[in-house]
């Protein structure tokens, strides 16, 4: 069975049970809190989350790793569009989810919650934060109705949106007003609210 382990409230693992709740795949969640135990690192040496298990003597790393897994392995998926276009804008903004923001995010977080009161602010601070600026204009920009890609759900709504998950919740900046829209609008699926309860608890 597919097991998702994730912080209780953990926006990164929120996208992979989301994602099974579309797909209707069927999943174990399994929360902690941080820091995360030594079982757990175990399992998973750099000790971040989310990990993903599945049959077949699958673990895997990486939040967009998984999503990717998910959709080859339990696959074809609207969330994936075969059409070459559609399927290059959704590989595109899924990677960018972390590569271009959730990774320049994990910085100002670190900066935020644990450097030290008169390191707080820095050059490398002040960048991250300007490329993140940057790249969610542009992701806006590419919004052209009320999905990233055509007209139905795909990985990159999903992958995007709980992004900004952390942009807001954790860094407390704000979300381009169109992209705001678009993150309401995901948060009232159903599986979208199925997933929040999932790992809304340890
Ligand atoms: N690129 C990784 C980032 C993983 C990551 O940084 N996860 C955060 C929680 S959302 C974490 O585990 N932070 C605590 C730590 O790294 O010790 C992914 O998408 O899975």
């Amino acid at each position: 069975m597919i097991t998702v382990h994730n912080f209780s409230r953990g926006v990164r693992g929120l996208r992979v049970v989301w994602q099974c709740e579309e797909m209707g795949l069927a999943y174990r969640a399994v929360g902690y809190e941080f820091p995360v135990p030594d079982a757990y690192r175990a399992k998973y040496p750099p000790g971040s989350v989310p990990f993903l298990d599945d049959e077949g003597g699958v673990g895997i790393g990486e939040s967009v790793a998984q999503m990717l897994y998910l959709a080859q392995r339990y696959g074809p998926t609207p969330l994936l569009p075969a059409a070459p276009a559609a399927m290059a804008r959704a590989l595109q903004l899924t990677v960018a989810s972390e590569a271009s923001l959730g990774g320049l995010m994990n910085p100002l977080m670190g900066a935020k919650f644990a450097a030290p009161q008169g390191e707080k602010a820095n050059w490398t601070n002040d960048f991250c934060e300007a490329r993140v600026a940057g790249m969610l204009d542009y992701v806006e920009s590419l919004l052209d109705g009320d999905y990233f890609v055509g007209e139905a759900l795909t990985l990159a709504d999903i992958a995007i949106s709980t992004s900004l998950g952390m942009w807001e919740g954790a860094l407390g900046k704000a979300i381009p007003p169109r992209l705001a829209a678009h993150r309401e609008r995901m948060q009232q699926r159903p599986a979208y609210q199925r997933a929040a309860v999932a790992f809304s608890a340890p």
